[in-house]
């Protein structure tokens, strides 16, 4: 249904690259030529030539790299497009939580989760497992627990449009 490499938005918004590349040789001679990690398709469409992006570039200085951008199927030319959490809210027994997240018709999405950051503590799915875009934004609820955690939002590829 999807395939990796993905893209994260955090908590605080800033979305990461996990930097793996786990396309197929063929793959990645078809859609990849320049190796970048950007399909060449999408550096054409935005940038109009291989040269511009690469996997440190920032067109629009959103603080989301040009490759961030591509696996998350945001816009690198528009600063206010990027994979973030707009709005993070808490309910009142401080266990139920409301995310809302910038989100495009082309990709699908997971919420992780963790409860904290020490040692052997990962990013788990939140038990909601792949998600569908509603829109420019989506919005999910999550309860149960008793400490709300932190959140990332991960951004796949679907395999099939
Ligand atoms: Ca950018
Ligand atoms: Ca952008």
């Amino acid at each position: 249904m999807w395939q990796e490499p993905a893209a994260f938005s955090s908590r605080n918004g800033l979305a990461r690259a996990d930097g793996r590349d786990v396309f197929s040789a063929r793959h990645r001679r078809r859609l990849l030529f320049d190796g970048d990690g950007i399909a060449d398709a999408f550096e054409y469409q935005f940038a109009g030539n291989l040269g511009t992006m690469n996997a440190v570039s920032d067109l629009d200085r959103d603080g989301f790299t040009d490759l961030e951008e591509y696996l998350a199927g945001t816009d690198p030319t528009n600063p206010a497009d990027s994979l973030k959490i707009i709005q993070f809210i808490v309910g009142p027994s401080g266990a139920n939580v409301t995310l809302t997240w910038l989100s495009g018709p082309t990709r699908r999405y997971f919420i992780e989760k963790r409860t904290d950051f020490g040692v052997g503590n990962l990013w788990l799915d939140s038990g909601l497992g792949l998600l569908l875009p509603e829109g420019g934004t989506t919005t999910r609820f999550l309860s149960g627990g008793t400490n709300p955690g932190y959140f990332r939002i991960k951004a796949v590829r679907p395999l099939a449009p």
